[in-house]
């Protein structure tokens, strides 16, 4: 398998446009859904900034053959066991690029592939799925990944660059892992329990004095985590990011609205755990964790 297949693990609408953006591009892209489609081909569709229409050839994870490079774009919570099911697959020369929201499922590998070191990306296009499997190409943005320890772009980055709109190797992924996740942080819990879009935190005072509350909290703790530099500026950030996306639904709010699990364990909670190893305080993160977790409770 050459350097320019990619296998793609979390079919959900990122991981089905960045398929189509690969496939678009001239790379070989398998999918490797979670349960089977009805034929041959796998079918995506995308609408919205870009139109593209494709028929992708799909493996069940579990199948035989050997996998050269995966692209993981499922939930956090699902990364160490949707990796299990492809790890009989995985070389010492595979490469994985692992794609999720937030922070800290990396850690959790090691139980399911100790010996696996994947690169980390994070990503600021926009996909939302509609109905009928048809993906909203909802915005544009920029691919970032990277490696702890390692500057500068392997060789293998190269294909991948070229085939993604703009797609960069960060020489610091944590950092930028950090910012993307402290604006989340920042963002999704509060739209999620207000089931309002991302303007109204800019437009309700009571909560954009959440926001610069949370803001101050989440600097606080990286801070301490060696992160100062990566958040330098962050309420300002935050609240150009609601801007831009003011008529977005955040993907908890999305992940709410759905009746799926969200991923606050990995976005607020991966704050809380940094918090409560470097002996800080972060109540209105802890507040804001808690009730998430109850309103999942109780859904
Ligand atoms: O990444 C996002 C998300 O919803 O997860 C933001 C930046 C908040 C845009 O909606």
């Amino acid at each position: 398998m050459s350097a320019s297949h990619w296998h793609i693990l979390g079919c959900g609408a990122m991981g089905r446009l960045y398929a189509a953006q690969l496939s678009r591009a001239g790379l070989k892209v398998v999918l490797l859904p979670r349960t089977a489609p009805s034929g041959a081909a796998m079918a995506i569709d995308i609408t919205g900034l870009s139109a593209s229409h494709h028929a992708l050839p799909w493996e069940s994870p579990d199948a035989s053959g050997p996998i050269q490079q995966l692209l993981v774009f499922t939930k956090a919570y699902d990364v160490a066991p949707a990796l299990a099911t492809v790890r009989h697959r995985l070389h010492d020369d595979s490469r994985v690029i692992l794609m999720a929201n937030g922070m800290g499922y990396a850690e959790e590998l090691r139980t399911v592939a100790p010996a696996l070191r994947p690169a980390l990306g994070t990503s600021t296009q926009g996909a939302h799925r509609q109905g009928d499997g048809v993906v909203l190409h909802a915005g544009h943005g920029i691919t970032r990944v990277g490696m702890p320890g390692v500057p500068h772009a392997p060789d293998w980055f190269a294909p991948l660059a070229d085939a993604l709109p703009d797609c960069r190797w960060e020489s610091d992924i944590n950092a930028a892992l950090w910012r993307k996740l402290a604006i989340n942080c920042a963002i999704n819990p509060l739209t999620a329990l207000h089931n309002c879009a991302n303007g109204e935190l800019g437009e309700r005072p009571e909560l954009a004095t959440q926001v610069g509350e949370l803001c101050r909290e989440i600097a606080a703790v990286a801070r301490a985590a060696g992160q100062a530099a990566a958040l330098e500026g962050l309420e300002t950030q935050v609240f150009e990011v609601i801007r831009a996306t003011a008529a977005n639904r955040s993907s908890m709010l999305q992940d709410f609205s759905a009746g799926r699990r969200s991923e606050i364990d990995y976005i607020t909670g991966f704050v809380l755990r940094q918090a409560l190893q470097f002996g800080i305080s972060a109540p209105r993160n802890e507040a804001l964790w808690r009730a998430v977790k109850a309103r999942e409770t109780a859904a």
